[in-house]
């Protein structure tokens, strides 16, 4: 690791000042969880243990704070609130139009959107919501004005079945998912797929890097509804106001998922160019991953997105989750403390040190670095698959997950890259020292490990590698211990 005087200092998870009561408050909910159904209260102290003694480094994971995990905990799981804030089908939802309004305002305020819907379940919910909310405007309302009329229901059965084709039949384009898109941007095994005409585009070949003269003449080309910028597996950071160009260029929507970067955009991390919040008409995230918020999805409008956002419940929604909108509020105010952006910086600088300690012993990284949160290794270089990776880290306590790469030989089952990210490790107190000496076990268990025959899935660990990286990774996470003095 090279000395960096800008790399951050370590930043305290948030937690510890309040252990002692977090303790007590789980010890009482596991005792009554035991009283019901012991197996669960058992798979819930072990999940604990396991979490705390296994090097995490799934770049889509993190560990929320203990006042996010116990906000989940309540009776706001009761209630239905279907509709939105003032503007529900069910009665006595008064708390929870404080809750979710106050989750709204913390996500406005954090991101500098003029509009925050923070319903959404999940990442795939959220760009649900997005893709429908963008064509409801676009495509719906100009078809409801021709037809005069101010609702669906007032449409003929023609009129309807003319909208409905035209709503099934435009035009996405986004990022292929060798080169780091998500399924839900367009591919057919998810619903966006069977929804739009999708076309991808990719990275350039010698570089790895996004080539936005390419994305500018497919979108030239292709003339997409909808263009995604955001990704799930690309080391590198985005120039959204070219992308927001571009869209302009050809009248698409520019739609954002910095689901996995949202806490970088949070932290101040990521600006200007680099902020999608300010280019994009949509922006989509989930709220757990580098954001450190309990599982769930959110979305960010312009104002002209805004009332089609509002009604992603019932549109594309079940029942608003409140007691997670209610954790989210937490999360977000968490989000808002000046130690968040201390803590996104760490993650970057971490990722730096951690790609920096794969190349110089001799690893071969998609882009050749990072400057994110996340790092792709591309393991052909060992002789192995990214499955067979995968697992003989696991077997280390280096918990990853395989992910394509590029033109990837293997395909998307067994791959040839290991996806890693430093957001969780970071939350633990890991700093770049400790990622060096990550990326050293790392390049040790992969030195180790040999492919059985022609099987992209056996493979054989020299003897004692995993004892050795598992003893080396426990006194690192014993230095840094998750959810320090919490006990039960
Ligand atoms: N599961 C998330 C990820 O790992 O990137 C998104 O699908």
């Amino acid at each position: 690791m090279t000395a960096d005087s800008t790399i951050s200092t370590h930043v305290p998870a948030p937690g510890a000042d309040y252990a002692a009561t977090a303790s007590e408050a789980y010890r009482a909910a596991l005792a009554v969880i035991e009283s019901v159904e012991p197996r669960i209260a058992d798979a819930t102290r072990k999940e604990l243990a396991d979490q705390r003694d296994s090097l995490k480094l799934i770049a889509s994971e993190n560990y929320a704070s203990p006042a996010v995990l116990l906000t989940m905990g309540t009776w706001f799981s009761d209630k239905y609130a279907e509709g939105t804030v003032g503007h529900r089908f069910y009665a006595a939802c008064q708390n929870v139009d404080t809750v979710e309004s106050l989750a709204a305002e913390h996500a406005r305020e954090l991101f500098g959107a003029p509009y925050a819907y923070v319903q959404p379940h999940s990442g795939i919910d959220a760009n649900l919501v997005a893709f429908w909310a963008i064509l409801a405007t676009r495509i719906e309302a100009p078809a409801l004005t021709d037809s005069g009329v101010k609702h669906i229901n007032d449409l003929s059965e023609a009129e309807w079945e003319r909208l409905r084709a035209r709503l099934g039949s435009q035009r996405l384009l986004g990022m292929s998912l060798d080169a780091g898109g998500h399924l839900t941007h367009g591919f057919r095994p998810n619903i966006s797929g069977k929804m739009f005409h999708q076309r991808s585009y990719g990275t350039d070949h010698e570089t790895g890097l996004i080539d936005y003269d390419a994305v500018r003449a497919a979108a030239k080309e292709f003339k997409p509804l909808i263009l995604v910028a955001g990704y799930s597996a690309y080391p590198r950071r985005v120039n959204f106001a070219t992308m927001r160009e571009i869209a302009d260029e050809v009248g698409a929507t520019l739609m954002v998922d910095m689901a996995h970067f949202a806490g970088l955009v949070a932290g101040k991390v990521f600006t200007g160019d680099e902020d999608p919040v300010p280019h994009a008409h949509v922006t989509t995230t989930t709220t757990h991953k580098s954001l450190r918020g309990p599982r769930g999805g959110l979305v960010l409008a312009t104002e002209e997105f805004a009332p089609a956002v509002d009604k992603g419940c019932p549109m594309v929604l079940g029942g608003p989750l409140s007691h997670v909108m209610a954790a989210k509020a937490v999360a977000l105010a968490e989000a808002r403390q000046p130690s968040f952006q201390a803590y996104a910086q760490r993650i970057a600088d971490n990722a730096k040190a951690f790609a920096e300690g794969l190349l110089k012993r001799g690893a071969t990284l998609v882009t050749g670095g990072t400057d994110n949160h996340l790092v792709l290794l591309d393991v052909q270089s060992y002789g192995l698959t990214g499955r067979q990776a995968e697992s003989a880290l696991l077997d280390s306590g280096v918990v990853t997950n395989r992910n394509a790469i590029p033109s990837d030989p293997n395909g998307a089952w067994y791959t040839s890259g290991i996806r890693f990210g430093t957001p969780a490790l970071t939350t633990r107190g890991f700093g770049p020292q400790e990622f060096d000496r990550v990326a050293e076990l790392v390049v040790e268990v992969l030195s180790n490990t040999t492919a059985e025959g022609t099987s992209k899935a056996k493979y054989k660990l020299a003897d004692g590698t995993a004892d050795r990286v598992h003893a080396a990774a426990a006194e690192m996470l014993a230095a840094n211990p998750l959810y320090p003095g919490l006990t039960l």
